[in-house]
């Protein structure tokens, strides 16, 4: 066919007088307004009768989207053009929370979007409620992905972050009679106007089956994988925009579907069903998100949905490079490919059989290649999260890869041999495979190997990192190790999350300081400033009230704003002891209730988190809170002075409520157990003050805001391992202290649980035979602080300034900062200018 005749459209003029071109990409209100009439008929086309708010929600979805495509192709082109390289941040999850309200903030057009929908006679606050958040990750590990997202296209750093479209992301939390109820997350169900599907966009993942052997036509001796079943990936790519630049990235996830062709043996023998049947096992692949946040789960669907994203997006790079016409060998050179913890470590054996079996590059040169393409971060020291798989599961489902990693073992074994010789017992706990009880294959250990640099997320992190679960690593090869503090985008979690204190912060210092944090520094002379400090508390105080109504809306729980907030939220687990908390509140409780004119600072207690469906310790610890939420609650001895209250489902949107209000950040982990944190982070640029432990990022908090503007209570890393190495009694704890034993007995008697004494007796009973987190060793000092933070609320100027300097001294724990070490330790990847 001749190729189609060029010619030339003029826009055509609308009725307003607006071109074509201005509604799906002008920035000023009628442009926008028009964009928005325009979607609700030609892409939505409900009559006006059928309008909802939702529809809303998605026709300025979209109309926001086309401003974005307009970036996004400019941005493609660009980095096509400079050849720059490009980092790859592979991921399992993203949480990515709801995109409007961020992609107004980075685009600039918040006021227009408002005033564009305030002349269609909507609120812009409430459409923005309508959407539905992408829920695909867990905690801060998924969180973390996101925030590097936003900094990565704001640095205008060329990036892709590759990862998995889960059908289902992390489930929805509600609270029935106190307990955790899980509600399936169908988060797609009514579309989603931020993703593009690609479907030629497409990769064929191989499944189980054998290998074989064969000789090619140069002689070479080569390896044929012959799968069982071949499943398709097929790309939807969400666009994400940078802050105040033209940079517009690219989240690509990969979708699972059934591969027609190989269902043809089926389909001609006439077996339809079991044709039918593959196709659904083959979508299963994407269908749900593990709800797991540290501990790994050991299930083969996981493994095969770890392979199939890293298979697809490595398949990906490929391609992309030799459509450049850049050769395979210059890979490295071109991508920068992050494993955000082991999850997609398999990408290091996957990158040797598509350099090796595929394109037929020797080993030494595709080993070459993939160690100088990966970097790992490490995000857990916790044994239980640390991935291993056991070899029977993984010979199944990656026969080929089994192979590559007994090579990869074999050779790297030879060198740690040749530097420790002599040295068995070394070469038994460096190896790839674990040979103590079930053989299994050590992920951490695949990606340390298999990577030039490896990271820490904090300070304390990576220090531990390198004197226990890597230590051998470290001996080896010290050059490779670094640390990298997380951090957090000042975007979404200070300037959208807390309006008033950015007009604030815009007034005193100017509009750069979302891309500037260290700016935030000249707050420091303005805490001294009393008409400075009335406007920071009014400000906090509008917080706590909008969180106060969330609350109530939600609940039926009513708390008051003037008290102090004490919140801590994250998700359930026992390391981060929630029922360390619990333990305080139960004491101040009874405290109040034998000395009724005790005086107290009035406080609120806030909890949010998800457990772990599977989680039986944590599922009863959000028991234990709404219990004692409900006793404490109704009872009018205490509750003009102290109130509990669970909010169910935390999640990005409300988080973005959560963290303005809070006075006081509980940061409570044992110490040497949170590798970083980033709630930590997210509440101090908030301004709230935090009560913690010297673990994880707290240290680096305490380091930036002064020790005299933080709570430190608890027992080091060091006290932790020597109390744990002489053998911990917390018997001794409860015999030494009254007020413990009272405060375990009132909860073990049945009062929080309406007279029930089993329900709580599983907490109790671990708590006082085991505590593996060291909660009772704990106690004392933790009340003991936290009446030091409750004599501190009492002089609200003093609190107020220490609330400013928290916020002044913040900037560190940008995500920029953490994002320009990576690109300039790490990635080795520059800037890229995009102009529209
Ligand atoms: C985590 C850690 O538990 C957090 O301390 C850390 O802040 C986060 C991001 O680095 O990673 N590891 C994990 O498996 N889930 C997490 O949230």
């Amino acid at each position: 066919k001749p190729p189609p005749k060029q010619i030339k459209i003029a826009p055509p003029v609308t009725t307003t007088g607006l071109t074509d071109v201005d509604v799906r990409s002008g920035m000023q209100v009628a442009a926008l307004k028009q964009a928005v009439t325009d979607h609700l008929r030609y892409s939505i086309g409900h009559p006006p009768v059928a309008t909802t708010l939702h529809d809303y929600y998605y026709a300025l979805a979209l109309a926001v989207r086309d401003r974005m495509q307009h970036r996004w192709l400019n941005t493609l082109q660009t980095n096509f053009d400079l050849k720059r390289k490009i980092v790859c941040y592979l991921s399992a999850e993203f949480l990515m929370g709801p995109h409007l309200g961020n992609n107004l903030l980075n685009l600039g057009i918040e006021q227009e979007a408002r005033a564009a929908l305030a002349e269609l006679g909507q609120d812009l606050d409430i459409v923005l409620e309508c959407e539905e958040e992408p829920g695909l990750g867990n905690g801060g590990l998924g969180r973390l992905a996101a925030c590097y997202l936003d900094s990565l296209a704001t640095l205008q750093r060329p990036a892709v972050g590759y990862g998995i479209r889960y059908e289902f992301g992390i489930f929805d939390q509600e609270i029935h009679d106190g307990w955790q109820a899980e509600i399936t997350d169908k988060w797609l169900r009514y579309g989603n106007p931020w993703e593009i599907a690609k479907p030629e966009v497409a990769h064929y993942v191989n499944w189980g089956g054998h290998t074989e052997y064969y000789r090619d036509e140069a002689g070479n001796d080569r390896v044929r994988w012959m799968p069982y079943r071949v499943v398709k990936g097929t790309a939807y790519d969400t666009p994400t925009q940078g802050y105040g630049v033209n940079n517009c990235n690219t989240l690509r996830l990969w979708s699972a579907e059934a591969v027609e062709s190989f269902d043809f043996q089926a389909f001609n023998t006439g077996d339809y069903y079991q044709a039918v049947e593959d196709k659904i096992i083959s979508e299963t692949v994407t269908k749900v998100l593990y709800p797991n946040d540290e501990p790994q789960i050991g299930k083969h669907l996981r493994l095969g949905q770890q392979y199939f994203f890293v298979s697809c997006s490595l398949q990906n790079m490929l391609h992309i490079l030799s459509l450049s016409g850049v050769p395979v060998e210059n890979f490295a050179e071109r991508y920068a490919v992050q494993l955000n913890d082991t999850h997609p470590s398999i990408g290091v054996v996957e990158l040797m059989r598509l350099l090796v079996d595929e394109r037929r590059l020797d080993w030494d040169k595709a080993w070459a290649i993939t160690v100088q393409t990966f970097g790992y971060t490490n995000h857990t020291l916790l044994p239980e999260a640390l991935e291993t798989w056991p070899l029977p599961m993984f010979q199944a489902l990656l026969p080929r890869h089994l192979e590559i990693i007994y090579e990869i073992n074999r050779r790297f074994l030879d060198e740690v041999r040749a530097r420790f010789s002599g040295d068995e017992a070394r070469v038994a706990r460096m190896s790839l495979i674990g040979e103590e009880g079930e053989k299994c294959v050590r992920m951490a250990h695949l990606a340390a190997v298999g990577s030039h640099a490896i990271n820490g997320v904090a300070a304390l992190h990576s220090d531990l990192l390198k004197a226990s679960v890597l230590k051998d690593f470290y001996e080896m090869w010290p050059e490779r190790f670094s640390n990298k503090t997380n951090g957090v985008t000042p975007r979404r979690f200070l300037a959208l999350a807390n309006p008033g204190l950015r007009a604030l912060l815009n007034e005193a210092l100017g509009e750069q300081w979302p891309v500037n944090m260290e700016q935030l520094h000249q707050l420091e002379a303005k805490a001294d400033d009393a008409a400075f400090r009335r406007k920071w508390r009014a400000i906090k105080e509008a917080n706590k009230k909008r969180l106060a109504d969330y609350i109530l809306a939600h609940t039926d729980i009513e708390l008051d704003p003037t008290w102090l907030f004490d919140i801590q939220v994250k998700r359930i687990h026992e390391y981060k002891r929630q029922h360390l908390n619990v333990l305080h509140i139960v004491t101040l409780y009874r405290r109040l209730k034998e000395n009724p004119g005790l005086n107290i600072s009035p406080r609120a207690f806030i909890f949010g988190g998800k457990a772990a469906p599977g989680y039986f310790m944590a599922k009863r610890i959000i028991k234990l809170i709404n219990g004692v939420a409900e006793t404490i609650n109704a009872d009018p001895d205490v509750n003009t002075r102290m109130k509990v209250a669970f909010v169910p489902n935390f999640n990005v949107q409300n988080a973005q409520l959560i963290y303005p209000a809070a006075d006081l950040s509980e940061q409570i982990s044992t110490a040497g157990k949170e590798a970083s944190g980033t709630g930590n982070m997210k509440f101090m640029l908030n301004g709230a003050l935090t009560i913690g432990t010297l673990d994880g990022a707290n240290v680096e908090i305490r380091e930036e805001v002064g020790a005299e503007n933080f709570f430190l209570f608890g027992l080091t890393t060091e006290e932790v391992e020597h109390i744990k190495r002489e053998g911990y009694h917390p018997t001794d704890c409860i015999a030494s202290n009254s007020e413990l034993r009272t405060v375990l007995e009132l909860i073990n008697s049945g009062y929080f649980s309406r007279g029930d004494a089993e329900v709580f007796r599983s907490v109790v009973n671990n708590l006082t035979y085991s505590d593996p987190f060291l909660v009772l060793a704990d106690y004392a000092a933790y009340v003991a602080c936290q009446e030091r933070v409750s004599a501190a609320w009492q002089d609200k100027e003093n609190w107020t300034r220490m609330s400013i300097l928290n916020t002044a001294r913040s900037g560190k724990f940008s995500s920029d900062r953490a994002i320009r070490e990576y690109c300039d330790e790490i990635w080795n990847v520059q800037p890229a200018t995009v102009k529209l």
